[in-house]
């Protein structure tokens, strides 16, 4: 059982150092949209999510595989990159498309979260489409926990910070101690707030209004939706796959 006292949160991927992470179990968060589109493409039948930082990065990588057995993947400011397979709409990613397929994914603040976590004891992949098997796996977890949110461009996300605080609030039991981190507190009292209207509060959120203009809100939809599957995207020496591919697949 975690002791949820020491739980802290990170708003953003500039508001953490790479050191803060050793050692510890870490969730990465970025709902709308690179965590539920990478949980989607592993249920979905894909192989594995390998997360880069850059443009220069994922073209060299893709340089070096057979590309029958690869996509090249993700977005930049919300737009999918000129020559890519395919965006970052999770709706992009069906079994049609991905499955048995490795994908190379770069985005611009999900990515950059999780090659930041490289360093840490487990990094496991949140979104609110797979909430409860992430509770459920942090439940069993000894290491002291960090949730990362993305956010957007060193901005916090409000989005992020729900799922955040789901997840506390469930780990809690609902009810967090007076002991707790700031950051837990935090998140915690934004998912009491907001919890119960999801999908209309993020509907309102800034990193939507902004989706929205560009690609419309079925992706965001999509996104609030909880529990929709029970993959576990773990990383594992720079590659992200399915912890319970046998079950779940
Ligand atoms: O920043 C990211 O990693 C993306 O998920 C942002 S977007 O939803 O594609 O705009």
């Amino acid at each position: 059982m975690p002791n949820v006292s020491q739980l802290d949160v990170f708003f953003s991927v500039q508001t953490f150092q790479e050191e803060q992470l050793r050692d510890k179990t870490v969730v990465i968060v970025d709902v709308l949209r690179a965590t539920s589109t990478i949980v989607t493409a592993l249920t979905n039948g894909a192989k594995g999510v390998i997360p880069v930082a850059d443009m220069a990065e994922a073209s060299r990588i893709s340089q070096s595989v057979n590309s029958d057995n690869y996509l090249l993947c993700g977005e930049k400011d919300g737009v999918k990159i000129e020559g890519y397979d395919l965006g970052n709409s999770p709706l992009e990613y069906g079994s049609d498309v991905v499955e048995g397929k490795s994908l190379i994914f770069n985005t611009t603040n999900g990515t950059k979260a999780i090659k930041k976590s490289m360093g840490a004891d487990e990094v496991i992949i949140a979104s609110f489409l797979n909430l409860s098997r992430v509770v459920d796996t942090l439940r069993e977890s000894e290491k002291e926990i960090v949730i990362v949110c993305s956010g957007w461009k060193g901005r916090l996300s409000l989005e992020d910070l729900l799922l955040a605080g789901n997840i506390i609030y469930n780990l809690s039991g609902g009810k967090l101690e007076s002991d707790a981190r700031d950051g837990a507190k935090v998140a915690f009292s934004i998912y009491e707030k907001f919890g119960g209207n999801l999908e209309s509060v993020i509907l309102n959120s800034n990193h939507a209004s902004r989706l929205q203009s560009l690609t419309g809100s079925e992706d965001i939809i999509y996104c609030c939706q909880i529990d929709t599957t029970s993959v576990l995207p773990v990383l594992k020496e720079g590659i992200i796959t399915n912890r319970y591919a046998k079950e779940t697949n």
